[in-house]
């Protein structure tokens, strides 16, 4: 049967949740549709889900329609939980995008589209609840294709807006303003539909332009728009029409070898490791041995589909279908299942979180336990990015916001029995070379302790362009898991550069390698002292890479949001200075009805004393609206990250090695 790995996305509240109950429902899985307020949906079923009313994780559901099974990707919309968006994106054949017909288009909803635009995702858009008091989607219709696209058609139109009595009204298929407006999208893209159109404006048939829409949503040309509301259920039933019809579901091939990507990684009830795999191509079998992440193997020990609101155990799962499997102990969101699928999975398309905290345990006692536990939390969202010291006995974690932080205080305290408070939350900064450095270090020649030789070059790259690698060395001159081990470690050595913080936006060149090859003595024992091995190269490669950038030096980067602020007219001199106070630039401002409109930049570390000032500031009629623009330099003196283990900076260590090395060597 063909499959549809559908996500919805949204702005925080726009109803995504109870959109998805409401699928449900009217595709017949559920008898009633449950409730976000009274916690009984199928999606959010963490008890902090529940108790907040907000999505935290996103969830699996399914149904069939018109012979196509849906699986239905319920996300979360708090700009905190944007890494779970990440993860669903790599899955998706097609989305609906959600726009609430009373707060209309979001940052969140720009952020959002933007993205499923650049990875080339159909996409639907619902402007929901527009049975809620102040709905006018007549004017959010406007803002989407001023905002979000101008490729955005609206399929029909909303009646009675802003009563309980709200209902959907698809366009008849010879209503002629509507004709008109199709064939003005759609020919720009069809210069097939453009030829018979000039030729013959009749042989353009409602059919024809219906196909063509189809062809066009599938290749994420245009975007029809559909109403209505989750709560009331009108539209919902062309929305689903719609899904079926307009966006691409696909026949996988099931005698392919396996091919799959996780993208979400949960603990069971005994505390197993639960992955969620899209399959792209291929038949996945119960008690199957399969390949994940380089050469990592387990037996999947079960499986599961979703069917309906849950999940069902299955002896098989086929190509396009979503798949919950156990038994891979050390999966992590992101891995590839069997051959690396061509969409690969851990790539980003949001910026990192900007913030980080120390977590302290309420409880010393408690430190062991706190680490077991962030470590889970981990595997789920690898963007907290643990790191420990050992010697401050310190554990740090990377966040996108506050609420975040909440969340995870909630749950390990809720989950693992863990209270915890947090230091103050500060800025990650990252830093990029001013310039170019190299360095080198050859096999047998002092102070190289290392049987292997590595030469680097690390120079600026573009912006946004993260860390390159690149090969100055021919290709053959040295065995793959050697050239292997120098770049992994050349990425994690970057992970702290000269300050404490990542190295960004570089190009690191591999100059000079050698090695000394396998040798035995006569007795035909492998001689670990006369022989090269990778151990050597991840030894010697951060001491090279921190000479080279050294000598190149960095400049430290923070982080800097853009903003938009509408404040009411009479309190717009009150806030300027509250802007400068936080150190934000307003680059314009625009007089609109009684309202100024301020953008500007503010850096990241001060978007949340901004948003808890605003209320009082603007007697509750401000609105601010804030993401993750870009990197500057930071003004004055460079604020330094305290250096966390591994630290490649660190004599200490390094010297450690080095004395490991000798004793194992003259143990011999
Ligand atoms: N009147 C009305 N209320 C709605 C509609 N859709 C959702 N709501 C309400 O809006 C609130 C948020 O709904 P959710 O479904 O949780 O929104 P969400 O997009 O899933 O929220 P997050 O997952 O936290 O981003 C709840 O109180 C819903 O009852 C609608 O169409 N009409
Ligand atoms: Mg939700």
């Amino acid at each position: 049967m063909a499959t549809l790995n559908l996500g919805i996305l949204a702005h925080v509240d726009a109803g995504k949740t109870s959109l998805t109950e409401r699928l449900l429902h009217s595709a017949g899985v559920i008898d009633v549709p449950g409730s976000v307020d009274d916690g009984s949906t199928r999606t959010d079923t963490m008890a902090l889900e529940r108790q907040r009313g907000i999505t935290i994780r996103s969830a699996v559901v399914s149904f069939t329609v018109a012979g196509v099974t849906v699986n239905l990707i319920d996300t979360p919309g708090h700009p905190d939980f944007i890494a779970e968006v990440e993860r669903a994106l790599g899955v998706l054949d097609g989305a609906v995008l959600v726009v609430s017909a009373v707060e209309g288009v979001q940052a969140q909803t720009r952020v959002l589209a933007r993205t499923l635009h650049r990875l080339g995702i159909p996409t639907l858009i619902f402007v929901n609840k527009v049975d809620r008091a102040g709905a006018d989607p007549d004017r959010v219709l406007r803002q989407i294709t001023d905002r979000l696209t101008p490729s955005a058609v609206a399929l029909g139109r909303v009646e009675a807006a802003g009563t309980p009595a709200a209902r959907w009204r698809p366009y008849p298929i010879d209503d002629p303003d509507h004709t008109t407006r199709l064939v003005d999208l759609l020919t720009a893209h069809d210069d097939a539909l453009l030829d018979a159109y000039l030729a013959d404006e009749r042989a353009v048939t409602g059919a024809r332009l219906r196909a063509a829409l189809a062809a066009q949503t599938a290749r994420a040309r245009v975007h029809p728009v559909h109403a209505g509301s989750a709560i009331t259920g009108a539209g919902v039933d062309d929305l689903i029409g719609a899904i079926a019809e307009l966006l691409p579901a696909g026949e996988g091939d099931d005698g392919a070898p396996l091919s799959g990507t996780v993208f979400k990684v949960e603990r069971g009830p005994a505390g197993e490791k639960v992955a969620y795999a899209r399959i792209f191509a291929g038949t996945l079998r119960v008690r199957d041995r399969i390949r994940y992440r380089g050469d990592q193997e387990a037996k999947v020990t079960a499986l599961a589909v979703f069917d309906g609101g849950d999940a069902a155990p299955a002896g098989s799962v086929g190509a396009g279908r979503i798949a919950r499997l156990h038994g891979l102990t050390d999966v992590r969101v992101g891995d590839p299942l069997g051959v690396a699928p061509e969409r690969p999975g851990g790539r980003h398309h949001f910026s990192p979180p900007t913030l980080e905290t120390v977590v302290e345990p309420a409880r010393a006692t408690d430190r062991p336990a706190l680490h077991a536990a962030l470590a889970q939390l981990a595997e789920q969202d690898p963007l907290i990015n643990l790191r420990q010291d050992d010697l401050r006995r310190e554990i740090a974690v990377s966040l996108y916001g506050e609420v975040q932080k909440e969340v995870i205080q909630a749950t390990l305290a809720d989950e693992y029995g863990v209270p915890v408070t947090f230091r103050e939350t500060t800025t990650v900064c990252v830093e990029r070379p001013i310039g170019a450095g190299a360095a080198v270090e050859r096999i047998g020649r002092d102070p190289n302790p290392f049987l292997g030789t590595v030469g680097l070059r690390i120079e600026p790259g573009p912006v946004d362009s993260g860390v390159a690698f690149r090969l100055g060395i021919e290709l053959g001159s040295m065995p793959p898991a050697f050239l292997k081990a120098i770049e992994d470690t050349v990425r994690e050595t970057l992970h702290q550069g000269l300050h404490g913080w990542s190295v960004l936006d570089c190009v690191v060149t591999l100059t000079h390698g050698g090695y000394w090859a396998r040798q035995s003595h006569a007795h035909a024992v492998f001689d670990k002292s006369m022989s090269s091995t990778a151990g050597d190269f991840r030894n010697l490669t951060p001491l090279v890479l921190m000479a080279a950038l050294r000598q190149a030096g960095t400049r430290v980067h923070e982080p800097v949001h853009r903003f938009r602020l509408e404040v009411p007219a009479d309190l717009f001199g009150a806030v300027l200075p509250v802007l400068a106070g936080l150190d934000a630039v307003p680059r314009s401002s625009l007089l609109r009805g009684g309202a100024y409109l301020v953008e500007g930049e503010v850096p990241a570390g001060r978007v949340h004393a901004l948003e808890q000032r605003l209320p009082s500031l603007t007697r509750g009629e401000g609105s601010l609206e804030a993401e993750f623009d870009h990197y500057r330099p930071v003004r004055g003196p460079a604020p330094s990250r305290p250096r966390w283990d591994h630290d490649p900076l660190n004599r200490k260590e390094y010297l450690l090695a080095v004395a490991r090395r000798v004793t194992a060597r003259s143990e011999r």
